[in-house]
Parts: structure tokens; sequence; C-alpha cells
């Protein structure tokens, strides 16, 4: 008997909801309230939005921590959460960031952006969740250093589709800012030295020696030094640039020498006033050129209107649509990397505000990836 049922159950069982839909469709997607043709009784319980595992947008899920190169296991781009926020000089609250974005993300399960065309959870790549770091919130070194195997195991699994783009491209999400550190300590190792854009309204370039390392060599490492130390690892180019900075300095010229001598140009928020988002566009392309490049967008960079969810909110900030359109601008650049920082929901809004932008950016962020595969150094 159960030999009978195990050869009969698999012809009746669906065995992939998407490529079920999709066939239905001819490739259309389906939206949660229609249907697939045929289903038995008018209700097709394989209908998925909203009643899946909770992953960014609906991806599939991967373990992606463990060695597994086997071809159904290979993606393009992974989603990865860094619930870390021990690094940080403000409200504590990003540890669970990464699932309120989630959370706000089932929405974006399918459709095609009305400025693009494109839905880039369903385009040539395959986009994975791999869940979070396993991140210990009592030792910030070794969660760091979690964090950057993590990250160097996702980047190692070969791609889905290397004609296209070489190695595993990672939009992270946050955790505080100190976790951008562990990815470009990573992304070293697969893509070399890269440009950073960066988002922000603090410049995170701070010398240790000035905030936090007077305390302790420990406390020297956090969400307002990470840049700094990128730095002083090499792991960044000096065509680095950020860009919606207001929040003060703490020494009004050594701040910005030291700025610059780690590579960074500054674009502050009031530019926008003044130039346009397209004269903000220009700048960034102009800066980063053809070098590969992460994208690192901490969510304070928003007016806190916009963007309450945050630990160390600047009043003065960018809107939501302003900062979708600039990101939208950089298509075409190499993005071999990226994350979304610093939502800390705790003090978000209960229409989840803050997430919801958190979301969006990231469908930008895997927008450009899609948009421009990058192959990696020839030396890989
Ligand atoms: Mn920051």
């Amino acid at each position: 008997m159960y030999r009978l049922l195990s050869t009969i159950v698999p012809l009746i069982l669906p065995t992939s909801v998407y490529a079920q839909q999709f066939a239905a469709y001819g490739g259309v997607q389906s939206p949660f309230w229609a249907h697939a043709k045929g289903a038995i009784g008018g209700i097709d319980l394989s209908t998925y939005e909203f009643s899946g595992i909770g992953t960014y947008g609906q991806v599939p899920s991967e373990n992606c921590f463990v060695k597994d190169d086997s071809l159904e296991h290979r993606y393009d781009i992974a989603i990865l959460g860094a619930g870390f926020d021990t690094g940080t000089t403000g409200r504590a609250g990003a540890r669970d960031g990464p699932a309120a974005i989630r959370s706000a993300s089932q929405r974006k399960a399918y459709g095609y952006s009305v400025y693009t065309g494109r839905d880039p959870l369903h385009d040539w790549a395959r986009v994975v969740d791999c869940f979070d770091a396993p991140l210990t919130r009592l030792d910030n070194r070794v969660a760091l250093k979690t964090l950057e195997q993590a990250h160097k195991a996702i980047s190692g699994r070969p791609a889905a589709h290397p004609d296209e783009s070489t190695i595993p491209r990672i939009v992270t999400l946050g955790g505080d800012h100190t976790t951008t550190l562990s990815a470009l300590r990573s992304t070293y190792k697969r893509w070399g030295p890269v440009s950073v854009i960066h988002f922000d309204s603090h410049i995170d370039t701070w010398d240790p020696a000035v905030l936090g390392g007077g305390i302790s060599e420990y406390a020297g490492l956090n969400h307002g030094t990470f840049l700094h130390i990128a730095h002083e690892e090499n792991l960044i180019l000096n065509t680095s640039i950020h860009a919606g900075i207001r929040a003060p300095l703490t020494r009004r010229k050594a701040d910005l020498r030291n700025d610059v001598r780690c590579g960074f140009e500054i674009i502050t928020a009031r530019e926008l006033d003044t130039n346009g988002t397209a004269a903000i566009i220009d700048k960034i392309r102009q800066r980063v050129g053809d070098t590969n490049t992460y994208v690192s967008i901490d969510i304070d960079v928003l007016d806190p209107s916009y963007g309450p969810g945050t630990g160390t909110p600047e009043p003065g900030g960018w809107s939501t649509r302003e900062l979708l359109t600039i990101l939208a601008g950089l298509e075409g650049l190499n993005i071999i990397g990226g994350d979304v920082v610093e939502v800390a929901p705790a003090y978000d809004t209960n229409g989840e505000i803050t997430a919801l932008a958190a979301v969006e950016v990231v469908q930008t962020i895997l927008e450009l990836m899609v948009a421009k595969p990058v192959k990696a150094p020839a030396d890989e």
C-alpha cells in the first residue's frame, strides 16, 4: 500500500506552485486574487502569497550556510539578515530590522515596476532568502566575524547563471551600520577593493580615536567608525561618496580632512534643494565610474517624517521618493553588493512607514543588480 501511495501521490500533488502558476498564466504573474485556471472547486489552495514562511517577497528560502553546490540550490542574488545592534551610539533596536523588513515585503511577491517594467524577484536571476546569520548579542567582535563568515559562505557558492553574473551578490538587511564592515571584508575577498556609495545622514568615517576609542579599543569599532576602519584595511577605493549628509561633525575641520583621506566626497542633504535629483545622480555616477561598487543605505538618510524607525534620526533629510529616484538613477553601475541598515521597528509607526520604505530600497537595489550583471575579476 505504501509503495502504491508513494507512486501516485507525487503525480497528484503540484510539484512547484510557482511553475504551475507561471505556466497557467503563460509566464504572466498571477496575483493572489486570481486563481489558476482549472483549480478544483474554483479555489486554488496553491496560491502562495501571504501564506508562505515569510521570506523576503516570498522568494525561496535556502540554507546558504552549508556547502551545497548542487544545481537546484544555486542562486544569483541572496537576501541576508544581520540582526546586530550593539555597535550603535544611539537608540538600540536594529536587531529587529530584518524581521520588520521581511514582514513589510510580503506584497512584493509579484509585480512589475511601473517605472522600469521589471520584477527583480522573477527576472533572469534566482533570488533567495538565506534568513539571518546566527549572531551573538553578547560579543561584537565574534558577531561581526560570524557575519563575515556568513557572507563568505553565501558568496562562495557557484552562481545559478554564471554566464550572466559569476559570483552570487548579497543584499543585507541590517542591523546597525557596523554590519557593513563584515560585508566589505567579505566583498574584498571576492571582488577586490570597491567604491562605496553611502547614503546616510552621518559620515561614519569617524576616527576610532575620537569615537569610542577613548573608552577602549573594543568600543572604537562601532557604527560611526566602520568606514574609517574599512579604509584602514584597504577594503575600499578612494572613489567613494556619501549622499544625504547633515548630522553634525565632532571636529569642525579634522573630521572632513579624515573623510577625504578615507576616500570620500560629500553630497549634503540640502544639495537636493539647489541642484535636484538629476545633478546628484550625475555626481555619484561620475565619482564611482565603472569601478565595482557597494551601495549602502542607512535608512536615517530619510527625514524622520519618512523614516522614524531608526536609532539616530536626523531631521532635515530626503523623502522616500527622492531617495528612490536617486537610487534608480544608478542603473548601469557595477553594483556588486548592498545593504539597508539601521531599521529599528520599535520606533516605527504602526503603519510601518520605515519598514515599507526599506522594502522599496531593497527592491531598487535588486533592480540595479538585475539590470547590470557583473563578472568577477579575471583572477578569481
Ligand atoms: Mn550610518
